[in-house]
């Protein structure tokens, strides 16, 4: 047995016994990059996904709505830093990972690529969005490197409050008037089909899945977390009186899960690509603000230069 097979072996007991890994701990190179590509898609993703909702900040009807706006959208942006620190662990800086995402190199999540057409998208996205993220991120508490497991548990929490005021803003709109229930059902309409993408490609189409849950990082596949989604939001959307724009749901009483109809993947590696309504406006954004935010990074720098001159003088 050469040295590496024994440490990788060593490895892979210290996963199947639930124990955590630790940015010192020895790991094979494939999990360090595995990792680092899933978190900093992930902190991307928190920070673009601010974008389409921060449009709709000084629009919200009410001073109550503005303020919860306003808190849900600073949680993204926490989220993400939490997120790039944990990166950071691996090895990685986050001067690269930020330039990867700014130049297009780096991959985020597709569901930010749509526009938020009305106030019913902001609830459609809490609702939909932050749904089928939290249903894909519980899971990643329990993931076994131990500084992406810690920074999820507070995530998951903040989430929660997403989806619920999501829910609750389509809830108010689906029991008023007929223009606004029908704003609702527009919005879910729009956002159904793309927040099924959001849990990436099929199982049997997915490169990294089966060593993502060799080594625990992923507990639960693309597929089994899209239908637990399912199987909860065609029923909630229910009890708020909207209807799922798939004419093949049907509840299956031998599988106790819903039959639903195809996604379009076709639009879905369309949007991975670029190619989707916002990629380009969500890029141009984000450029901006990173070069509208350069004094503040050399004020940072310049201040934490001084510090340590005084500390060595
Ligand atoms: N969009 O083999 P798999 C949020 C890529 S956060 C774009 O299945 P994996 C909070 C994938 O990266 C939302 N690309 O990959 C919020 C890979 O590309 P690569 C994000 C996608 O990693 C709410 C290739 O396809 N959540 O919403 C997508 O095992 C509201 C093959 O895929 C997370 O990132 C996609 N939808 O599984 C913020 C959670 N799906 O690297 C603001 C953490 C797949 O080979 C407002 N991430 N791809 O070039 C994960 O759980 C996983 O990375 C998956 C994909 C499940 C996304």
């Amino acid at each position: 047995m050469t040295d590496l097979t024994i440490l990788e072996e060593r490895f892979q007991a210290k996963i199947d016994a639930e124990l955590k890994i630790e940015p010192k701990d020895w790991m094979p190179e494939k999990y360090r990059k595995n990792l680092i590509r899933q978190i900093s898609q992930h902190a991307h993703s928190e920070v673009v996904g601010m974008l389409p909702e921060g449009n709709w900040i000084t629009r919200a009807p009410s001073l109550r709505r503005k303020a919860i706006l306003l808190a849900k959208v600073q949680d993204e942006a926490g989220h993400g830093l939490y997120l790039y620190s944990a990166a950071e662990t691996l090895g990685t800086s986050r001067e690269q990972t930020i330039d990867d995402l700014l130049s297009g190199k780096a991959k985020y999540s597709s569901i930010f690529n749509y526009p938020t057409l009305t106030w019913a998208d902001i609830g459609a996205v809490g609702w939909l969005v932050d749904g089928a993220a939290i249903m894909n991120q519980v899971m990643l508490c329990r993931t076994s490197y131990g500084p992406y497991a810690r920074a999820m548990v507070r995530i998951c929490k903040e989430e929660s409050f997403h989806q619920r005021q999501g829910y609750e803003i389509m809830a108010v709109l689906a029991n008023g008037t007929p223009e606004q229930k029908e704003m609702a059902q527009d919005a879910l309409n729009r956002w159904w089909w793309p927040s099924l993408m959001m849990f990436g490609p099929t199982d049997a189409n997915s490169p990294h899945s089966a060593e993502s849950m060799k080594w625990k990082i992923k507990r639960q596949s693309n597929d089994e977390l899209r239908q637990i989604f399912i199987d909860r939001t065609v029923q909630q959307a229910e009890v708020i009186g909207l209807s799922v724009p798939d004419p093949a749901l049907k509840w299956n009483e031998a599988t106790q899960h819903y039959d639903w109809g195809t996604i379009d993947w076709s639009e879905f590696n369309n949007v991975v690509a670029g190619n989707g309504p916002c990629n380009k406006e969500r890029m141009v954004a984000r450029n901006k603000a990173h070069d509208e935010g350069a004094w503040v990074r050399e004020a940072a720098l310049a201040y934490a230069a001084k510090k340590l001159k005084r500390k060595a003088a």
